[in-house]
């Protein structure tokens, strides 16, 4: 009997609508060769940017509910000219993340074959990361206020605040310790500044020394950001799972994916591990305006998310041969532009289907 997936489609703005098209296709070639065993239906949903423009809001105010009930939505970029980035950003990608409770971020960093890096360029080290972001909380809690001061224009007083809860930095952190279990290299890093930040990233500390309690077998360390940023370039090497606020691993993250070759690689799965709600599946780039529209985006992230979903659906066998079919692809020389070819988003693409199939 076919297993039929549910997967909502957001394309959203700029780039996402040629990389979504990238990794639908990959997907449905990973089904195709399923012989039956399952299939993806898909629905998209026309959100975004231009969405705003004719209706005023990035998606209708029942879009949360319309996606309830897929298996799981696969997702562009979301940022365009003509809605503020932080209008855009809360109105669509983190309206979801967080009103699904998407509370796990996970993105991992990995060299590929035929990837030029500016680490790889040095020695023969090897990057083979995960970062894990907390997606909940931290500095995205949406705290703060404008206009405080009440004094008008040029004396104006803004205040953002972060949202640190035991409970939240706890099963974070205790995803991360299970995920480091998986892995060959048995370690987490645990990342705040809690030197200056001396509430919440201190609560963070402290809940990240109690869980580690219960995880002998993981080695652990605890680095402020601006060392671990230093680390990540001077010894990757020494890295396996990082876990780290919102805003810390998202900057990390980006870090990691340039140093691996360009953040046109870099995939994340925004898992709601419950599975109360769907999780989401998504390139961790944006919109890309500059190169939008011409064909010539790196699709490897969004195939890469791809893979995750497959993971996620329990599919490890097909998530894998996704993966190796992008290194099959990579190491042969299909390589976009921000790695140094001439290869088009379209023949990346059909190179990685086309390794699949072999
Ligand atoms: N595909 C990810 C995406 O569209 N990101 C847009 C963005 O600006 N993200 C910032 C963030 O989520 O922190």
């Amino acid at each position: 009997m076919t297993h039929t997936y549910r997967i909502a489609a957001i394309p959203a703005d700029g780039v996402g609508a040629e990389v979504v098209s990238a990794g639908r296709q990959v997907l449905d070639a990973v089904a195709a060769a399923s012989a039956g065993r399952f299939s993806f239906d898909w629905t998209e949903f026309p959100w975004g940017s231009e969405y705003y423009a004719q209706h005023g809001q990035l998606m209708p105010s029942d879009g949360l509910e319309a996606l309830t009930d897929f298996d799981a939505i696969y997702f562009g970029a979301v940022g365009w000219e003509n809605v503020p980035d932080h209008v855009s950003l809360w109105g669509l990608r983190l309206n979801i993340t967080q009103n699904f409770d998407q509370w796990a971020n996970i993105r991992p960093v990995k060299f590929l074959p035929g990837v030029n890096s500016p680490l790889r360029a040095a020695d023969d080290r090897e990057l083979d990361w995960i970062v894990v972001r907390e997606n909940s909380e931290g500095e995205y809690a949406g705290l703060g206020g404008r206009n405080l001061s009440g004094r008008g224009p040029g004396n104006e007083v803004a205040v953002q605040s972060s949202l640190f809860t035991d409970k939240g930095c706890e099963r974070i952190i205790r995803f991360a310790f299970e995920l480091a279990r998986t892995r060959s290299v048995k370690k987490v890093s645990s990342v705040t500044k809690s030197n200056a930040q001396q509430y919440g990233m201190v609560l963070w500390d402290e809940v990240f020394a109690r869980v580690a309690q219960e995880y002998p077998d993981v080695a652990t360390e605890s680095v402020l950001v601006d060392a671990m940023s230093a680390k990540f370039v001077l010894h990757p090497e020494e890295l396996s799972v990082v876990v780290a606020s919102n805003l810390n691993a998202d900057i990390l993250s980006d870090l990691g994916s340039a140093l691996a070759g360009s953040l046109g690689l870099a995939a994340s799965a925004n898992l709601n591990p419950e599975g109360r709600f769907p999780s989401m599946f998504e390139p961790v780039h944006g919109s890309a305006p500059d190169i939008a529209g011409q064909g010539i985006c790196n699709p490897i992230g969004a195939i890469a998310s791809g893979a995750l979903m497959l993971r996620h659906f329990g599919l490890e066998a097909e998530a894998h041969a996704v993966e190796r079919a992008i290194e099959s692809a990579t190491g042969a020389g299909h390589l976009t532009r921000d790695l140094g070819g001439t290869a088009s988003t379209e023949d990346v693409t059909h190179a990685i289907v086309e390794a699949l199939e072999q």
